[in-house]
């Protein structure tokens, strides 16, 4: 990737950002902590690696892309908006009451959404059996499925995760939004994950560690999978809770919290954004 290409998906990341600010103001949806934290790995995903198409959201050989930490909906739905999957005007009617717009991703009725995710520990089984069906039916593409490191203290990720390396499923590809936080403590404190990678490792996985916010690291490093090992990937992204916004990086009160309208401005500021 060119200097003059990363810095165009630097500002677009920025863009993600403030948009996600917005709409956690205006809809009241929590979780920003969570959406900021993530949206290098989703530009870079959108962007640059994911085969997908916006006019054709259901092409058969589309690379399918899993939100598994399903509240960071704000951050999806922005993005496929951005992406031009929908108009941006129809999340306007985000949190209000019927729309389709909410805390976690529908099963149905957003283009570009795969499946339903929110309820933690689901998205890398659901993953893996698409991934499972695209095998059988001969597709090439890719299931990338974004996980989050609390989830993993889920036991359906490691069932999960041991099938998909029984079924050698080297196209399926889960990403761990590592930002050292869960909901209410450190991942680390709540319970304990560590040695993440070698864990990975052992459950019969290829796995990497790269900076979740440096675009150009992602991408490179998602531009070689399948690595050839035969076993399935995951990356573990290490990335900071609330990144972008001084005030709310590393600051677990914003996986609850939303903003005040002053803090929405200030944050905008901080992002090189000048409208509110
Ligand atoms: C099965 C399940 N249990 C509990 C919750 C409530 N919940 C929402 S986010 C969250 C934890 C968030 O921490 P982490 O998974 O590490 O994601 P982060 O927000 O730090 O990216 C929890 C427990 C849930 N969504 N699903």
């Amino acid at each position: 990737m060119s200097p003059a290409e990363s810095d165009e998906l630097k500002k677009v990341a920025a863009e993600l950002r403030g948009r996600i600010i917005v709409t956690s103001c205006k809809a009241k949806v929590p979780h920003l902590g969570s959406c900021l934290s993530c949206v290098d790995i989703l530009v870079t995903l959108y962007w640059r690696t994911l085969n997908i198409d916006p006019q054709n959201p259901k092409a058969e050989d589309r690379d399918r892309f899993l939100l598994s930490k399903g509240h960071a909906a704000p951050a999806l739905f922005q993005l496929l908006a951005m992406r031009g999957f929908f108009p941006l005007s129809d999340l306007d009617h985000y949190g209000v009451d019927g729309s389709l717009f909410a805390e976690h991703p529908p099963a149905h009725g957003v283009p570009g959404v795969e499946a339903a995710t929110g309820s933690l520990g689901h998205g890398l089984p659901i993953g893996t059996g698409m991934a499972l069906a695209s095998r059988i039916k001969n597709n090439a593409n890719k299931t990338v499925v974004l996980m989050s490191d609390g989830e993993c203290n889920e036991g359906s990720v490691w069932e999960a995760a041991m099938f998909a390396a029984s079924q050698k499923l080297e196209r399926l590809v889960a990403i761990i939004d590592f930002n050292k936080w869960q909901a209410t403590g450190r991942s680390q404190e709540v319970m304990a994950i560590d040695p993440f990678k070698e864990k990975w490792q052992a459950f019969g996985w290829s796995s990497y560690e790269v900076d979740g916010h440096d675009i150009v690291a992602l991408e490179d490093l998602l531009s070689k999978l399948p690595d050839g090992s035969g076993k399935p990937v995951a990356i573990i992204a290490h990335t900071i809770k609330g990144k972008g916004v001084s005030f709310m990086e590393d600051n677990n009160n914003w996986h609850y919290r939303t903003p005040k309208p002053e803090e929405v401005v200030a944050a905008r500021k901080e992002l090189g954004l000048t409208k509110s």
